[in-house]
C-alpha cells in the first residue's frame, strides 16, 4: 500500500499475513487448497480467483457449509485487520468470521466477530474490518461460512489477517 504525503510517496508497512495460502492457489489435497479445512458439501476449490484462477467458493444449497483457515497466534488486547475479497451472491446467511480462543490451539472458543456478506457482488469487492481480541485470546481463527441452512453462491479469496501496531 502507497500513500502520498507532503508531495513523496510512501510505503506504509503491512502486518504480515498470519493466513496460510490466503489466495487459495496451493493445492493439498488433490482437488482441495493446502491449509483450509471445509464441509463436505456446499464448498468447491473455485477455477477464477481474485488475482489469480482460484478462490474459496461458499455455495451452500438449502444448508450450512464452510472454510475454515488453520489457527493462527494472536496477543490479547492487540487489534487485528480481518479483510477478504468477494464475489458472486451472498446471503443474509453468509458471514467470514473471525473467532477468539483462550489457548494456542484454538479449542478453548472465547467470542467471535462476524463481517456479513450478505449482497450480490458483480465484481471482486474488498470487506474489511478491524477488530480487538480479548484480553486473553492467544490463538484466532477465520471462517467464510453459511452459518445457518441457507443457498448462496459467494467466492472469496485473499483473505487476510494481521496484527495493527
Ligand atoms: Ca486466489
Amino acid at each position: 500500500m502507497t500513500q502520498k504525503l507532503m508531495g513523496s510517496v510512501v510505503t506504509v508497512l503491512e502486518a504480515p499475513n498470519l493466513v496460510a495460502n490466503p489466495s487459495a492457489a496451493v493445492e493439498g489435497d488433490p482437488g482441495w487448497p493446502a491449509n483450509w479445512f471445509h464441509t463436505l458439501d456446499g464448498v468447491a476449490w473455485a477455477t477464477q480467483g481474485h488475482a489469480d484462477e482460484r478462490a474459496l467458493r461458499l455455495n451452500p444449497v438449502n444448508e450450512m457449509s464452510d472454510w475454515r483457515c488453520e489457527v493462527v497466534p494472536v496477543t490479547g488486547g492487540k487489534q487485528y485487520r480481518h479483510r477478504v475479497y468477494v464475489k458472486g451472491m451472498g446471503s443474509q446467511k453468509t458471514i467470514l468470521a473471525l473467532r477468539w480462543f483462550s489457548d494456542d490451539n484454538g479449542q478453548n472458543w472465547i467470542s467471535e466477530e462476524w463481517m456479513w456478506l450478505v449482497d450480490s457482488y458483480v465484481d471482486w469487492t474488498l470487506q474489511d474490518a478491524v477488530w480487538t481480541a480479548p484480553l486473553n485470546a492467544r490463538s484466532a481463527d477465520m471462517m467464510f461460512r453459511a452459518f445457518e441452512v441457507t443457498t448462496a453462491d459467494l467466492y472469496g479469496d485473499d483473505f487476510y489477517m494481521g496484527e495493527i501496531a
